[in-house]
């Protein structure tokens, strides 16, 4: 029976465990990359390991998301890393040089290969045939120390795509067409998998976007085939040594196929607060619109910029409208300089910013109150751009533009003959601000600064969890939800007490202050509880403030892995109606929940309040069972080492 690519990448890689849907497979990872947001933990974890020098084919540490630096917070942290990958034999992507997946895609992305990254954003290197994760940080650590990724193995979504996009109609509508059709639930379980005519008429930056966004589906990841056009893109980045022709066997089967001819695609809008609730432009066309932000790595590419450049050209941006650009990359920025472009950008009165993930991290550009915010960026999650009630939208950079000049949401498609853009022949070589790492690691000193704090180790599981519900929330909370980022937080990624101040601050106020009195506790979650990034504090803080247990009606794969990494127990009603029936503040107690956890997969919870018992399933496999009753992955190491 025919493989999809998907597969046939994972079998190449796989060291241990079943390749079937359902099973836990391990992974060989070739490539790692981490972000400063998520970086320090990940390093801070990888140095206890005890490894002198990672184990991969490559490593990177790219600084993009804390660029503010409004204390010495965030400057500290990025001396850190960069001492840190200078010792270790990672690279390190200078403050400046660009958004992580952007960067990597120019430079370091390659067909058939594996790489893990500690952001959830990671797959947009599939968009050249890469089979790329995002994991939290201590996932990222083990596999910089040469372990392989455990993941459960996911059924493969063919989309068939075929014909060609329409004018003014792009990548970023693709995305937000599979969002419409499948909400952020859809992907949970699966990889995406494109293929057909259609995908040749996309360019790799537009792969990438396509892929790119494949986390707000909840899929494991998404791929292109590597053909010619990948050959194209490479050999333009000076990279065409490391193409290699990649598909699916032609009698390929899919767990499940979906249709999409590009042809019939219309420019579409994410409307607020949640990438899945897209609509048509044309139906929300003429809402004021007080903001628009271009960039974030799904839509920062050359290609994007050059399109924004060519229609703001002898334009100005509507006087309602404040209007920002933060390119992906440096490699982008100076090409853009070079050719005239950034020019027209400024005259039309664009505001600049620095090659970074900026406002789409909340880091900078907060939206005037009740103003809306129309973004090319992938996620628009309550809050998350630094405004309280904010409503933000997301599109492509067509539909940005037009609404940046007529100051109401726009159908790009008003505005006549669209701009035609091409793949350069050669991209800018720009890897100056890339370091390698020191070729005498024993000479180089990690520099910490006060606000890097260690990450104490749990305790094992005890025999019984007991404790209050601290906390009841919906469906679809997101870990900006759980732990935010924004100017303020994000600067404490290295602090775990200060940071866990802020745990679901954005939904309760007095959540820390509650958990801290009660001596923890537990939280009840809707369905896919833990949505979005990948940031494995989202665990961690929760966990500091005493949360034992995590009962859900189901969870996003990062965070139910970053649970069980840091010894938190996700738990999922076997009668979904039992999410009604527990209440905030309601006494629970888990009794011989050691022994309940080695017996088999479900078992009672006792509400000693309420009088009543509900059953739970804790869907993890023998492994994770082993990491949970060690009290986390860490110490599920330490004890698996041999001992001296
Ligand atoms: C995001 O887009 O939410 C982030 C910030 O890039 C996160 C990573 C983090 O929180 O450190 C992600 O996507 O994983
Ligand atoms: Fe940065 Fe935004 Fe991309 Fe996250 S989604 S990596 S914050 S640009």
């Amino acid at each position: 029976m025919g493989r999809s690519l998907a597969y046939k990448i994972m079998e190449e890689h796989r060291v241990a465990g079943e390749l079937s849907p359902g099973r836990e497979v391990a992974l060989r990872i070739d490539q790692t990359l981490t972000q400063d947001a998520s970086g320090t933990t990940a390093y801070l974890q990888f140095e206890t390991l005890g490894i002198p020098r990672v184990r991969t084919e490559l490593s990177v540490s790219y600084v993009d998301h804390n660029l503010l630096q409004t204390g010495f917070e965030s400057a500290d942290d990025h001396r850190f890393l960069q001492s840190f990958a200078a010792r270790y034999g990672i690279y390190f992507s200078r403050p400046g040089n660009g958004i992580c997946h952007q960067v990597h895609l120019e430079r370091f992305a390659r067909p058939g290969r594996t790489l893990l990254g500690s952001d959830s954003h990671t797959p947009t290197a599939g968009g050249m045939g890469m089979l790329a994760f995002g994991a939290g940080g201590l996932d990222v650590a083990v596999a910089m120390g040469g372990g392989p990724y455990y993941l459960t193995t996911p059924r493969v979504l063919g989309v068939h795509l075929t014909g060609k996009l329409p004018p003014w109609v792009s990548a970023k509508d693709v995305i937000l067409e599979m969002l419409r059709r499948l909400s952020v639930k859809g992907g949970v379980g699966y990889i995406v998998e494109y293929f057909g005519d259609g995908v040749r008429s996309l360019d790799i930056p537009s792969r990438a976007t396509i892929a790119n966004m494949g986390a707000e589906l909840g899929a494991t990841t998404s791929i292109f085939p590597s053909d010619e056009e990948t050959l194209r893109y490479l050999r333009a980045q000076g990279r065409e040594d490391v193409w290699v022709p990649l598909a699916a066997d032609p009698d390929a089967t899919y767990d499940e196929v979906i249709e999409i001819d590009l042809g019939h695609l219309e420019p579409l809008i994410a409307c607020p607060s949640s990438p899945d609730n897209v609509v048509p432009v044309r139906e929300v066309a003429g809402t004021p619109v007080a903001q628009v932000c271009i960039g974030s790595c799904t839509n920062s590419s050359y290609l994007d910029l050059m399109k924004v450049a060519g229609m703001l050209r002898g334009r100005t941006v509507h006087p309602r409208v404040s209007m920002t650009l933060s390119p992906g990359s440096r490699q982008v920025y100076t090409m853009i300089a070079r050719n005239g472009a950034l020019a027209d950008l400024i005259a039309a009165g664009v505001r600049i910013l620095e090659a970074g993930c900026g406002p789409c991290v909340g880091m900078g550009q907060a939206p005037p109150t009740k103003g809306v915010s129309v973004r090319t960026f992938n996620r628009n999650f309550p809050g998350r751009s630094g405004t309280p009630g904010d409503l933000v939208y997301l599109c492509s950079p067509e539909t940005a533009v037009a609404t940046a000049i007529k100051g109401v949401i726009t159908d790009p498609r008003e505005l006549g003959e669209p701009i035609q853009v091409s793949l350069p022949e050669r991209f800018e070589p720009v890897d100056n601000m890339i370091i390698p790492p020191a070729n005498d690691p024993s000479q180089v000193e990690i520099i910490r600064g006060p606000n890097i704090k260690p990450i104490p180790l749990p305790d094992p599981l005890p025999d019984t969890l007991a404790g209050e519900v601290l906390l009841k929330v919906g469906d679809n909370i997101s870990t900006d939800h759980i732990s935010p980022a924004g100017a303020n937080v994000l600067p404490l990624r290295s602090n775990l007490p200060a940071l866990s101040e802020h745990t679901f601050t954005r939904v309760d106020p007095t959540f820390p202050r509650r958990a801290r009195e009660k001596g923890g506790g537990f939280i009840i979650g809707g369905q896919n509880y833990g949505q979005g990034s990948a940031r494995e504090h989202a665990a961690l803080a929760p966990r500091y403030l005493g949360v034992k247990a995590v009962i859900a009606r189901s969870f996003a794969r990062i965070h139910h892995a970053n649970l069980v990494n840091f010894g938190v127990l996700p738990l999922v009603f076997t009668d979904d109606a039992d999410y009604d029936r527990l209440q905030q503040g309601d006494r629970l107690v888990i009794p011989d929940v050691r022994a309940a956890l080695q017996r088999g997969d479900t078992f009672v919870i006792r509400d000693t309040t309420q009088g009543m018992s509900v059953q739970v399933r804790c869907q993890l496999t023998s492994r994770q069972v082993r990491i949970v009753l060690a009290g986390g992955l860490l110490n599920f190491i330490r004890s698996q080492a041999p001992t001296a």
